[in-house]
């Protein structure tokens, strides 16, 4: 079966009682293939009951986070189990926002070790990956994206519930995207090393999200490039715009 095209919206911190209302009201539509396209929204998690209420059924719900292992006396976490116990299906983890900022930094390895306890809880996981800027210039693009996978592969075997994000820093919201082609390379070079590092079925059954100032105008040329199996989006996920891109698979 070929790889089914899969978009998320990512609401990052943003949103109130209205807005998500208002937004989950624009969001209404002809119902979307589930063959074909998988779509899953990620409000921040104090609205997500809120949200999931107000939501399209056929899309999906996850968080934006979650603790790196089992919960206890850990203030302020939310654990995977507790998401699956919810009803949420997914997990976002890997964002640039969480390995960069200087309030958050989490490392390679706490992002591999979150990703491996929630796949095992039971949640899908959009694996966040991408270079900075001053990496592109440098030409480390392909390292820096192995590198983050690396640290994935070297502690999970099964890749059926993950679906990897690849978000260049730069071009996150910043409105400044990625070429069609130059995604296209990327996209195409991580699946070339997931051949040689996981396996060639693995590689050819996992999706790859384009990310990164995804926009109505720009999506359409972006999915048209054989190695691009979707989008991660941001800003445009909190306008009836995201319709568009999730139609972009047809
Ligand atoms: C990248 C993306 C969503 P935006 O962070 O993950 O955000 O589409 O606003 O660049």
């Amino acid at each position: 079966m070929g790889r089914v095209f899969c978009v998320g919206g990512n609401w990052k911190c943003n949103g109130t009682k209205a807005s998500i209302a208002a937004l989950c009201n624009d969001l209404q539509g002809d119902a979307v293939d589930a063959a074909s396209c998988e779509v899953v929204c990620f409000p921040p998690f104090i609205y997500g009951t809120y949200a999931r209420e107000l939501l399209r059924e056929d899309f999906q719900m996850g968080v934006q986070n979650c603790w790196i292992g089992k919960g206890g006396a850990f203030t302020g976490e939310i654990s995977a189990d507790m998401i699956v116990d919810v009803g949420f299906g997914w997990a976002c983890l890997g964002h640039s926002e969480r390995r960069h900022l200087p309030q958050i930094k989490e490392s390679d390895e706490t992002i591999a070790t979150k990703t491996k306890y929630a796949l095992d809880a039971g949640l899908k996981v959009m694996f966040c990956i991408g270079e900075l800027l001053e990496e592109r210039e440098a030409g480390l693009t392909n390292s820096v994206n192995e590198r983050q996978l690396k640290a994935l592969a070297d502690i999970i075997s099964d890749w059926s519930n993950v679906v990897i994000a690849y978000e260049p820093v730069w071009a996150i919201g910043t409105g400044k995207v990625a070429t069609p082609d130059q995604a296209q390379e990327t996209h195409a070079a991580i699946r070339d090393w997931l051949a040689k590092a996981v396996s060639t079925e693995v590689a050819e059954s996992t999706r790859i999200l384009y990310g990164g100032s995804v926009s109505a105008s720009n999506c359409v040329e972006l999915a048209k490039k054989p190695d691009i199996d979707g989008f991660l989006v941001g800003g445009a996920s909190l306008k009836k715009d995201f319709l568009t891109i999730v139609d972009s698979y047809k």
